[in-house]
């Protein structure tokens, strides 16, 4: 008899194992499934530990962070904390003024250390019995805390001896969204923009909230909401009642709204003569406009601005300069406590001898001349996003001036959302460079976190990924990327592996067999990319049209530093952009010795090559091969990583549900498909100019070069209308 009930539980426990497989999934929960903890004896531990709570929940703030808690605690192990008092609890959650007698377990240096935003969570023992603690200075850190530790049980960590206290290493921590009032979503590639305009402010769409909930979840404190590449319409009256809406969502979640602006909206709006920003009248109409947003959103975070790039009006159509444009700004946020975050990808109309070294002259001279709340937001490289560039030189050449790092999180040069690329190594290489600006080791890091210069504010932006594709992202992994903005952003020291093992497990699953693979392809992922579409520095050879797929003859585009000739300087002799003194001498904006490691060719990281020198087709690499040999090789390689990744995730299916296993695999099969086109198209065209044949053990391309050429593609997503 008892073998026989034994064997029907089995038979039930089988059925809801497979019945939690099979659960449809699609993405839409991102890193927060709180999916059911299937570790037996973990999950009796985490229901032991959390049995009966303390966790008094004032404000509404609090509450939110309450119910995340019950959310998640409920869907992972089973289980909704009985509330008792502080000494019958086994968790406790509040803020440092409340948590009685359990104050003197914290010591006395960490409400200082974790700050407004940061938090403790600390296992206490006593001679009775084990406390878990989670405590902070502010609601917002209670918020931060509960999401950090649902994430133990998510990662299925033990809970045992915990002491984490944790803070953010950045101030401004923002997405910036390219949507614009249209719904279009400027480089986007994941529907619309979720944002719906027609029905604010009257429908939260709980995607609204469910965006807040993703963002707090790892510290993202801001959201610009609409395209650098601004519309005036979201100043109007019509708009603000809009916004609003969507400020009185956020800000539960500790995130602040923040408005691309139009240089020119005195102009276009207030039907001003001038957006002179040294005109009084200028200066009045944003003081008023400014003091009328804060009517409707009373912490509103700023602004952000692009001005002279790309046809956008500037302080300089005024014959004013970037810092007289930006104070002027300021100087109407700053009774309010609102920033300027003043873009310095900038570059003219009139064609430069180097594209690259126009950011840096046009605001080295103004280092110091801005005011306490403008912070300059800068590309992590000097031309635009391109999937491997050096560090940009502004870093560490403004010390006194706030300087932020702008990412894109969209994949406008790393192949859309059909592409697998995670993107945490790129952001880091930045990171982690060195620009020796205030001697060894003054790495892009340390410049943001403001460790020079203690007055200056820091932050970091995140062009968004986002828009109404069910998973947010178009594409599964996809959502990593913004996943790891946000960790980075908290703190730019963690490593690409570690947030890629969080991500993985809080994505999928816990399974070891498919973490430590997917782990793999993913950190190589990145790379496999450039090999496929710009191998040894290689730059802006993508399509004119759309920046979609290879385009390394683009030679027409209205001004010389759109197409791609401009960047590859292809010709029989050699490839590659010299920037050395020989050339551009664009290296000349570096620290010496950044300038010294790039310009000698025997230090010179091949990953670099050709971004900094023009090189003879025969010139000999490191590995012996001639720069012809290695480049072809980088492509084939490229190609052949992703037809691995492929056949890794085929071995995938196993472990995660079916549904977001056959949307990855669709798309890495379009992906293959894609990198064969990058391989074919660009060694074709690069071999007009190099004249030797592509080696014997490569297969040969598909098509011809013309055929490559003359491929004409409509629709391309990305393309908003403002
Ligand atoms: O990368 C380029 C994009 C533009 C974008 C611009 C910018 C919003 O192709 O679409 O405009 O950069 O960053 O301002």
């Amino acid at each position: 008899m008892r073998v026989k009930i034994r064997l029907i539980l089995l038979i039930l426990a089988g059925i809801l194992l497979v019945g939690d497989m099979a659960r449809a999934e699609n993405g839409y929960e991102l890193w927060l499934r709180y999916a059911p903890v299937t570790d037996v004896a973990l999950k009796a531990q985490y229901q032991k530990s959390v049995k009966n709570i303390y966790f008094p929940a004032g404000s509404d703030r609090l509450k939110v962070a309450h119910d995340e808690l019950y959310r998640g605690l409920s869907s992972m192990i089973g289980l909704s904390p009985a509330q008792k008092t502080i000494s019958e609890s086994e968790l406790v959650i509040a803020t440092i003024d409340k948590i009685g007698n359990l104050r003197k377990y914290v010591p006395d240096s960490i409400p200082a250390k974790i700050g407004t935003d940061g938090f403790l969570i600390k296992t206490i023992t006593t001679s009775k019995k084990n406390t878990i603690l989670l405590t902070a200075n502010s609601d917002l850190g209670i918020l931060y805390g509960v999401f950090n530790f649902l994430k133990l049980f998510q990662i299925n960590s033990s809970l045992a001896a915990l002491n984490i206290a944790e803070y953010p290493k950045t101030m401004f921590r923002v997405l910036d969204h390219w949507d614009n009032p249209t719904r279009t979503v400027e480089r986007g590639y994941a529907g619309f923009s979720i944002w719906n305009w027609h029905k604010l402010p009257g429908y939260i769409d709980p995607r609204y909230i469910d965006y807040a909930r993703a963002n707090a979840s790892v510290g993202i404190n801001g959201s610009v909401i609409n395209n650098v590449n601004a519309n005036t319409i979201m100043l109007t009256p019509a708009y603000l009642a809009k916004i609003k809406a969507l400020a009185d969502v956020f800000r539960l979640y500790g995130i602040k709204i923040y408005l691309s602006v139009k240089f020119s909206s005195p102009v276009e709006l207030g039907g001003l003569k001038t957006a002179d920003p040294l005109d009084e009248d200028v200066k009045a109409w944003w003081k008023a406009k400014v003091d009328e947003i804060y009517r409707y959103i009373p912490d509103f975070g700023g602004f952000l601005v692009k001005a002279n790039s790309e046809g956008q009006p500037g302080p300089q159509t005024y014959g004013r300069t970037h810092a007289d444009g930006a104070n002027m700004l300021g100087k109407a946020l700053a009774p309010h406590h609102g920033i300027v975050m003043w873009r310095a990808f900038v570059y003219d109309d009139k064609v430069p001898d180097d594209r690259a070294k126009q950011a840096y002259n046009e605001f080295k001279p103004f280092d110091g001349k801005f005011d306490a709340n403008v912070i300059i937001q800068v590309k992590n490289g000097a031309i635009d996003f391109q999937p491997r560039e050096p560090f940009h030189p502004l870093f560490g050449a403004l010390p006194n001036t706030s300087v932020m790092l702008e990412l894109q999180l969209t994949q406008e040069y790393l192949g859309f959302s059909t592409h697998l690329v995670y993107e945490a190594p790129l952001f880091k290489e930045c990171l982690n460079a060195d620009t020796y600006t205030a001697g060894p080791n003054s790495t892009v890091e340390h410049i943001l976190e403001g460790r020079y210069n203690p007055k200056l504010i820091t932050g970091m932006a995140g062009v968004a990924n986002i828009g109404t594709d069910i998973n947010w992202c178009g594409h599964p992994f996809a959502q990593a990327n913004w996943y790891s903005f946000g960790r980075l952003a908290w703190n730019p020291g963690l490593s690409a592996t570690k947030i890629a093992d969080d991500w993985l497990r809080m994505t999928f699953t816990n399974d070891h067999h498919f973490i430590e693979p997917m782990k793999r392809e993913m950190l190589q992922s990145r790379e496999n990319t450039v090999n496929y579409m710009t191998p040894l520095g290689l730059h802006h050879i993508m399509g004119a049209n759309g920046h979609y797929g290879p385009g390394p003859w683009t030679d027409n585009t209205g001004r010389a530093d759109w197409t791609a000739v401009y960047y590859h300087k292809a010709d029989t002799n050699g490839v590659g952009f010299d920037r050395t003194r020989t050339g551009s001498n664009a290296l000349a904006q570096y620290s010496p010795q950044v300038q010294k490691y790039f310009e000698d060719l025997s230090t010179c990281p091949d990953e670099y090559l050709l971004w900094f020198h023009h090189l003879s087709w025969n010139y000999r690499m490191r590995s012996g091969k001639t720069l012809w040999d290695e480049m072809v090789e980088h492509y084939y390689r490229g190609a052949d990583s992703v037809k691995h990744m492929q056949l890794v995730w085929n071995l995938m299916e196993k472990y995660i549900d079916h549904d977001r296993f056959t949307q990855v695999k669709e798309l890495m099969a379009i992906q293959h498909d894609e990198a064969i086109w990058w391989r074919d198209a660009c060694v074709l065209y690069f071999q007009t100019f190099s004249r030797k044949p592509i080696p014997d053990n490569f297969e040969k391309p598909l098509h011809n070069l013309a055929y490559y050429r003359s491929l004409r593609i409509p629709n391309i997503p990305g393309q908003g209308i403002n």
